[in-house]
């Protein structure tokens, strides 16, 4: 504070970093004797700036596959993704994409999934194509900070499996032949019969 009563800060003020001071501010007559004094306090907020980008929380996904049915039908819910911005109010609104999408046939199946841009609810927009084997699927999301795009994108990828599951489509049957002789006699031992199917 100079003699003229003006505030300054004598270093760059963050507001991640603490965002109230309170000061006391003291005003004196300058009398070598008997000086009168009086005091004031000054409350100072500090104002957020946009400078931190929405980081995903990564807990749930960084080793786990979320494994879907065969037969999910479309517009299936699949998961939620999250973040977090040291930001606060309008400066920590997160928007998400799809950013890609790639199967274990390094094709790009974009149209399977999506994603909601302000909640991060990610659905099947899409049937799985008929399995002949497990298929995987790696769904590449970004988010940015929905008021300043400038800042940083983070990414997250989902691994997505979708088991094959054989369709049973023969009846069991006894190998040709086999003779099936109904009259056993006493005391004949427990054995098995083997069958094909
Ligand atoms: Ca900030
Ligand atoms: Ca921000």
């Amino acid at each position: 504070m100079n003699e003229s009563g003006q505030v300054w800060a004598n270093r760059s003020l963050d507001r991640e970093e603490r965002d109230f001071y309170n000061l006391t501010l003291e005003a004196s007559d300058g009398a070598v004797v008997n000086p009168r004094t009086a005091t004031a306090a000054l409350d100072i907020w500090i104002d957020d700036v946009n400078d931190n980008p929405p980081r995903f929380v990564r807990d749930n996904f960084t080793a786990e596959e979320i494994i879907l049915s065969q037969n999910t039908s479309v517009g299936t819910y699949v998961t939620q993704v999250t973040s977090t911005d040291e930001d606060v109010g309008t400066n920590a609104i997160p928007l998400y994409r799809i950013d890609s999408v790639l199967d274990m046939h390094l094709s790009s199946p974009t149209h399977l999934f999506t994603i909601d841009r302000y909640t991060g609810d990610v659905n099947t927009s899409s049937t799985f194509p008929n399995l002949t084997e497990d298929y995987y699927v790696n769904v590449t999301v970004s988010v940015e900070d929905a008021m300043n795009p400038d800042l940083r994108l983070d990414f997250l990828t989902l691994r997505i499996v979708v088991p094959f599951i054989s369709t049973n489509r023969h009846s069991p049957r006894f190998p040709q032949g086999t003779v099936l002789d109904s009259s056993v006699p006493t005391g004949t031992r427990r054995g098995s019969l083997k069958v094909r199917s």
